[in-house]
Formats: C-alpha cells, structure tokens, sequence
C-alpha cells in the first residue's frame, strides 16, 4: 500500500487530490489539517469516513510539527497543497504569507531530507510567479517577475525547491499551476463569488425577490482557467515520471473575468447586457434596468496581472496529460453545482 500526505485537504486540490487517489487501488491518503475552532469538511464530506483516508494534524508554519507528521507516516508521496493561496490578501499579511508558502515548503523538504529520502514531494507553483508577462503563451522559459507578496513567495519556494532537488539528490517538484477551479473553489476567488451570486439571483429573479448585484474589481483582467479534477490528475502524472521534471499545467486558453460572469449568467438562463465604462460598467438584465453586477473600487488590488495564458503543451506530449474538462463545462458545472447547494 502506497502511503500518500497532502497537506491542504480541506481546501479545493487537497480534496480533490484525495477523492482521486482513493480512487485508485493500493494508496492510503493522509490528510493534513490544521488547528482550528472550527474547521470545515465540506470539501471532504464524500469520502472522510473511507477506510484508507485519515486526517492527521499538523501546521506549516510549525517545524516541530510537520517533522512529527512526517516521521510518525514516513510517507511514499508528500503532496504540499498548504497554503494561504489568496493573492488578493497577500498585501495585507506577507510575513504570514511567506511563513506558510516558503518556510512551509522548507519545513517539509527539511522532514524528506531528514527521514526517507526516497519520498516523492510535489509543492504547487503558480502562474502568478511569471507576473507582468513578456509573452504570450506563458511556457516554463519565461521569467520569473511575481506582482505580489503571494507570487513572490512562491518564486522563493519554487527556488528553494531546485535547491533541494539538486543538493541532496531529492524527487521534488514545484510546478506551475494556472488558474483552476471547480466546485470546491473557496468563496473569496473570483470564479465561485461570480457562481455563487449567480445562484443567489437566481433565486432572486424566480421569486420576484430584491437582491444586491454582484461587485467586482478588475473585470478586464485574463486568466487561464481549468478545472481542478482534472490539474490533480496531471500532478499525479508529474509524480509518477521516473524523472523530477517540472510542467507546466493549463487549459492553453485565456478568457476575462469580465466573459466569465456573462457566461455564468447565461448558464443561469439569465440574460444580461454590458454598458458603461470603467467604474460605471455595468450588467443588466436585458430590456430592463436592473443591475446584475457592477463594479467597485474595494475589490481593487495594489498591482494585477492583466493577462495570464499558460503553455502546457510538454505536459500533454511527454505526460499524456490533457484536461477534460472545458471552459464553458466548468462555468456550467460551478453554476449548477451553486444552485444545487441553494436548495
Ligand atoms: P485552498 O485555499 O483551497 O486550500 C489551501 C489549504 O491550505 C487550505 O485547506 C488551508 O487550510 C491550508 N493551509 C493554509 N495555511 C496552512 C498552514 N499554515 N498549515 C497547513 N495548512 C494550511 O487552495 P487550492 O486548493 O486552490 O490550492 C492548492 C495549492 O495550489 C496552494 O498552494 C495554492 O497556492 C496553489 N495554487 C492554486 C491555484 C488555483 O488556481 N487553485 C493555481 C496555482 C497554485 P484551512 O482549510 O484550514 O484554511
Ligand atoms: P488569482 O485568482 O488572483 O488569479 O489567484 P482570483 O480568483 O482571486 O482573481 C482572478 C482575477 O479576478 C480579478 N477580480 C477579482 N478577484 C477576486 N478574488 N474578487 C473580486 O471581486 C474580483 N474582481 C476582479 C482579480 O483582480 C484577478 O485579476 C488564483 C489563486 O488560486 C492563487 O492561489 C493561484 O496561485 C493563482 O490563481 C494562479
């Protein structure tokens, strides 16, 4: 039985990560969660109760006790998925950013180095490393240029990472993640606020009810965005080559939030316009003076990536990876999923 320990497993990839590993036959699935009043399994609510899943506690920000986790499973595979992965916060607590995306990664490879060499460690790079691109698409030659605390704490770990890989001889990769999302995506990122208030208006609309329109920052910056079941596939791919090689994974398309949120109504049967330009752009309902979304300066971030479109063809010819999941699905299936859960 392969022993596999993924930290984040209350937040999106940690939990998908582990749904799909126990889906395949042969690996016991450590997850490990962090103190808290209160935590929440929702995003662990089908499989928690399985028979080759545990949770197990530990912090990153806590040397004394990622050694302690690691040395009492002495695991096959350490996925690291901990993070505080809000870029948007990321201004406001870099000391805490750093701690737990830099120092943490160090924390775990400190634990590889010192107990079981021979265990494979993935720690999820980002694409907000690259920062103001030069280029587009975005491939693994681009340089790093992070525009944030958060970006930038990943660039220290993705260097940190290679250091560790070459010094002690370890199989350890930070690969670059692009954007990906899904039905487990945390409420604050931009994709399930636009979902979840979709529902919400929805509800509204078909009740005859008054809502709030749903407010945004920058609706004129691109992402490349993918689903998570499909990224949590690709990074299995990376840790089962026979060499540490890092990749890239995207969907290799771009699209603005602005085309999201018309895509996420239109998934709701909900017909809007766009009108207006900067603060006062606007969507309304079509043929009808109702806002549905508009624009505010809190949402606002002290510098943006305008454009990100990743390359992830090496990952697709050398891994036989390619995501299944569309664009257009994911808005749909995050949709969908968002009125479900209003029911
Ligand atoms: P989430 O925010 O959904 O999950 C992050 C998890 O990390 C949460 O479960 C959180 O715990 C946990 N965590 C935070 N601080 C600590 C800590 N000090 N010790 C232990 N665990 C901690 O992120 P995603 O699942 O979306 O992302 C997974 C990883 O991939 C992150 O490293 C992220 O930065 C990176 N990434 C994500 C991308 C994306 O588009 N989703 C793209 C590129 C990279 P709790 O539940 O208690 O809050
Ligand atoms: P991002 O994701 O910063 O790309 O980081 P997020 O969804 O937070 O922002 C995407 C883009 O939308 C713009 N935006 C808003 N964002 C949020 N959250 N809320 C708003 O109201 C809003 N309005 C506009 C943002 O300015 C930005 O341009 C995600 C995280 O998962 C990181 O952990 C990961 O590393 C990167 O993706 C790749």
């Amino acid at each position: 039985m392969k022993k596999v320990l993924i930290t984040g497993i209350l937040g999106q990839d940690g939990a998908n990560m582990a749904e799909y590993l126990l889906s395949l036959d042969d690996i016991h699935v450590y997850g490990m969660i962090r103190r808290s009043g209160s935590p929440n399994y929702f995003n662990i609510k089908d499989f928690e109760d399985y028979g080759r899943f545990e949770l197990v506690d530990g912090d990153l920000s806590d040397g004394i006790s990622i050694d302690k986790v690691f040395s009492d499973i002495m695991p096959d595979y350490f996925i690291n998925f901990g993070a505080n992965s809000f870029v948007g916060c990321s201004w406001d607590m870099p000391l805490q950013v750093f701690d737990v995306n830099t120092l943490g990664v160090i924390r775990c490879l400190e634990a590889i180095k010192k107990h079981k060499r021979s265990c494979r460690f993935y720690s999820a790079g980002s694409s907000e490393e690259l920062g103001d691109v030069d280029y587009s698409p975005q491939d693994l030659k681009h340089p790093i240029k992070p525009r944030s605390p958060y970006g930038a704490s990943k660039a220290a770990a993705r260097h940190i990472v290679k250091v560790y890989r070459e010094s002690y001889d370890l199989f350890a990769i930070h690969s670059i993640l692009f954007n990906h999302e899904g039905k487990k995506r945390g409420e604050e990122f931009v994709t399930r606020k636009i979902t979840k208030k979709v529902a919400q208006i929805k509800r509204a609309l078909d009740n005859k009810l008054p809502f709030e329109p749903l407010q945004l920052g920058n609706i004129h910056s691109k992402r490349d965005w993918s689903d998570s079941e499909d990224f949590v596939k690709g990074v299995w791919l990376m840790l089962n080559q026979e060499e540490p090689k890092e990749y890239i994974l995207s969907s290799n398309e771009t699209y603005s939030v602005k085309e999201f949120v018309e895509r996420a109504f239109n998934a709701a049967s909900i017909p809007g316009l766009w009108s207006g330009e900067g603060m006062d752009e606007k969507f309304r309902l079509f043929q009808e003076n109702t806002t549905l979304a508009e624009i505010s300066q809190e949402f606002y971030r002290p510098a943006e990536i305008n454009l990100l479109y990743g390359d992830s063809t090496p990952a697709r010819e050398e891994l036989g990876w390619s995501p299944e999941i569309s664009f257009a699905q994911l808005v749909s299936r995050m949709v969908d999923n968002d009125i479900k859960l209003l029911d």
